[in-house]
């Protein structure tokens, strides 16, 4: 799979995959990661990439006509049109589905904004669709694109390793995990749960799967309102309730 980048600050992007699960995929060869800097399709003396709002009011907006630009240069450096995808949080919520249907598409494009946004006749010529990463403001696209890129990045076959398939498994049945332990037994006056090293694979099983279900119904209503629960499931709700 290959990944564009367009932004204003390419070596935020590009360091960020220097390390980690991501950069050995890209030193593999199983991702190709291309950063372009967005200052380098403005014209003029400044090579300005953003300007005054129409209709007054504070900050930038990002010209058009460099991203136009830019992602024209992009489309031409490689055979496969890319699926373009503007960070925006004015766009849908980037979510586990979405970070699937991406890692489908054989090139990706992610256009980072900046300022106060992007002139809106760059999504009605150029974008396929908008993302947000969340509800929470941040200064640019180009954290909301490592994110798109790294969760992206772990879907690619070979990436994980053989563990892949089981770790997305896990994701897609829309609960969140259950505690986690390791060595020693007690540690500061706490000890790991003994069912955890009781060697019995059916009580620790369950024992998660509880824990699993408590957590989501105690901190993330949204997603427990989705999932899809079993018959022992809803057994272990039920024992948990008091
Ligand atoms: C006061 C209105 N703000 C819009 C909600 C202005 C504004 C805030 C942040 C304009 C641009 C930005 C920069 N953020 C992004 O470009 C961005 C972002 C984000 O801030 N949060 C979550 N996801 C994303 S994707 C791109």
């Amino acid at each position: 799979m290959r990944i564009d980048v367009l932004s204003v600050l390419p070596r935020m992007v590009e360091d960020a995959f220097r390390e980690g699960v991501v950069g050995r995929a890209i030193e593999g060869g199983l991702l190709e990661l291309k950063v372009w800097n967005l200052r380098d399709f403005a014209e003029g003396k400044y090579q300005q990439t953003d300007d005054a709002p129409f209709g007054g009011g504070a900050g930038m907006v990002m010209k058009p006509e460099p991203i136009l630009k830019g992602v024209r240069a992009i489309r031409e450096d490689a055979d496969a049109e890319p699926l373009k995808v503007l960070l925006t949080p004015q766009g849908r919520l980037f979510d586990q589905a979405a970070a699937g249907r991406f890692s489908r598409a054989s090139r990706l494009l992610l256009i980072c904004g900046r300022y106060e946004g992007v002139d809106e006749r760059v999504s009605e010529l150029c974008v396929d669709e908008e993302v947000s990463i969340g509800d929470y403001v941040l200064s640019g696209g180009e954290i909301p694109a490592m994110a798109v890129i790294d969760a992206v990045g772990r879907l690619i076959p070979g990436v994980l390793g053989n563990d892949a398939s089981a770790a997305q498994d896990s994701f897609t049945d829309g609960l969140l995990d259950h505690p986690h332990y390791t060595r020693p037994a007690e540690f500061e006056g706490i000890r790991a749960p003994d069912v955890l090293l009781s060697g019995d694979h059916e009580a620790v099983r369950l024992w998660r799967r509880r824990q699993a279900l408590e957590r989501t119904r105690e901190r993330r209503k949204d997603l427990f309102d989705r999932a899809e629960l079993s018959e022992e499931d809803l057994r272990l709700l039920e024992s948990s309730r008091d």
